[in-house]
């Protein structure tokens, strides 16, 4: 074969990337069930450069160059386990099979270990970007061997997208599962960032009082700051838009249901399995599934609660770049729970993570990207160890100066019952992180009062239990 590489599976993220490949100098064999699909992409793209059409797994195995490469764009689940069955036999030994597709971690673990088995290497690559970057560039987290990448990452560094540094967005992430599971994380920071870009709209609209064409120009503005992000650049896109059936804000005529594929759930209860406390995620999650109980939501209309109270001009603007502030914090802290997921990973699966790489990778090509991921990998390449991005001291400081303003929009959005989960939820963990004392002394008696399940002492080593039902004196146990 003359192929360097190889895409099975030409729905919109196949086709691009296969097209991607091609137009960054790669000869690549084209594959896919429907062989249609196969024909079509060639007729269409064919002078963007090389493509090899094969019509069965023989002839697309037969295309490629050894060891082979070949990348699974499939349906993520059961297709992706039946592309493999059906490639793996006609494989071998030292040929590298990439998943492209948004499988889940321990799916990638499973398929990475039966082909090491067979000698084959097994490379699960999160790509973010959508169809779009798929094309010009996504942000690749490809996990699997150190040889695996060795083979691939020249190539998917010149397909990758580049950050403002000119840097490949892409690295080895670790073994096994490493990239599926960043790029899951990803995802679950990708959840946060838009519902506090939510509330913070809602905010704008339903306080200060602004228009959506309003709320579009102060998104522009944040976004010529720190707040400098694909994800804000869009919003101010999309609210700008105005329905051409009716004339109304787009905004305002669109279903406010949000749907969700998975990926978001899965770092909930990920994080809920490994212990790590990711509540701004969560209640992103769960923002999604309350807005989509319409049902409940329309029986609820009558309950009590405050209207929201408009703002003068004066102070809109003032509440405005208040609301900035608490979307900073707020973001900060959803960023410090999803790396403390992706450490909780590393530590729990042997990966070995650099957390600075990842953040690096997420500077281009992918939905989070952003001007803040600088800081993120700066604050680890300072200390690789460090417990927590608001150890890092910069961060602390950004946290510090924003906090009147963050704790402000709190308790106006409660005053004013405009719900504000991850405002709310984010601001309660930073308050717990920094608490002296918790009141989880006062559980640790429950628990031992009811379930004799004991506690530890402030002031000595040991373990111990009162006799509540008897004469309430402590023994060591
Ligand atoms: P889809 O997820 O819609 O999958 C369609 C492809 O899977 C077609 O090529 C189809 O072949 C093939 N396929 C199926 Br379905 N069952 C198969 C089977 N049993 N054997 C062989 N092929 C089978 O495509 P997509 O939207 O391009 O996404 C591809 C992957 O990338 C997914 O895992 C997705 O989660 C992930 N992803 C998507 C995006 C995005 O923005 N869409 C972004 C990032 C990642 P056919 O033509 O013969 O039916």
């Amino acid at each position: 074969g003359t192929a360097q590489i190889g895409v099975t599976g030409l729905a919109v993220m196949g086709r691009n990337l296969a097209r991607n490949f091609a137009r960054n100098g790669f000869t690549v064999a084209v594959h896919n069930r429907t062989t249609a699909k196969t024909d079509a992409l060639v007729k269409e793209f064919g002078d963007e450069g090389a493509f090899v059409a094969a019509h069965t797994p023989q002839e697309f195995v037969a295309a490629l160059e050894r060891p082979r490469r070949l990348v699974v764009m499939v349906k993520a689940g059961e297709p992706t386990d039946a592309v493999i069955q059906e490639f793996a036999p006609l494989l071998d030994e030292g040929d590298v099979v990439v998943d492209g597709g948004n499988a889940h971690f321990e799916d990638t673990r499973r398929r990475e270990k039966e082909l090491r088995e067979r000698g084959i290497h097994f490379v699960g690559a999160g790509i973010s970007g959508g169809e779009e970057g798929a094309l010009n560039g996504p942000s690749i987290m490809p996990g699997g061997s150190a040889e695996s990448y060795e083979s691939l990452g020249p190539m998917l560094e010149k397909i990758s997208a580049k950050a403002k540094d000119g840097a490949p967005c892409v690295t080895h992430v670790g073994p096994d599962g490493a990239g599926h599971f960043v790029k899951m994380t990803h995802n679950g920071i990708e959840y946060a960032d838009m519902q506090l870009i939510g509330e913070a709209y809602q905010l704008l609209r339903d306080v200060a009082g602004y228009s959506a064409t309003q709320i579009a120009e102060i998104f522009r503005t944040w976004n010529t700051g720190r707040l400098d992000s694909y994800l804000i650049e869009i919003t101010a896109e999309v609210l700008s838009q105005v329905d051409a059936a009716t004339g109304k804000p787009f905004v305002d005529v669109v279903l406010d249901q949000a749907e969700q594929k998975g990926t978001g759930r899965w770092t909930v209860q990920i994080a809920l399995d490994l212990g790590v406390p990711v509540s701004g995620i969560a209640e992103a999650v769960f923002a999604r599934s309350v807005s989509g109980h319409a049902a409940l939501r329309e029986a609820s209309r009558h309950l009590v609660g405050p209207t929201a109270r408009k703002l003068g001009a004066d102070e809109a603007a003032a509440f405005a770049d208040q609301v900035e502030q608490a979307l900073y914090a707020s973001k900060i802290v959803s960023y410090t729970q999803g790396f403390h997921e992706i450490a909780a990973g590393s530590e729990k699966y042997d990966w070995n993570i650099d957390l600075g790489k990842v953040a690096a990778i997420w500077r281009g090509g992918c939905i989070i990207r952003a001007a803040f991921l600088d800081r993120i990998t700066s604050a680890y390449e300072a200390r690789a160890q460090l417990p927590s991005l608001l150890a890092d001291k910069s961060f602390a400081e950004e946290i510090a100066a924003a906090q009147d303003d963050w704790r402000a929009v709190a308790a106006t959005a409660i005053t004013q019952g405009v719900p504000t989960p991850a405002f709310t939820s984010t601001l309660a963990y930073y308050d717990s992180l920094r608490a002296e004392r918790l009141p989880a002394a006062l559980t640790q008696g429950q628990r031992d009062y009811f379930g004799a399940h004991t506690y530890r002492r402030v002031d000595r080593d040991g373990v111990f239990h009162t006799l509540w039902g008897g004469d309430k004196t402590e023994v060591e146990s």
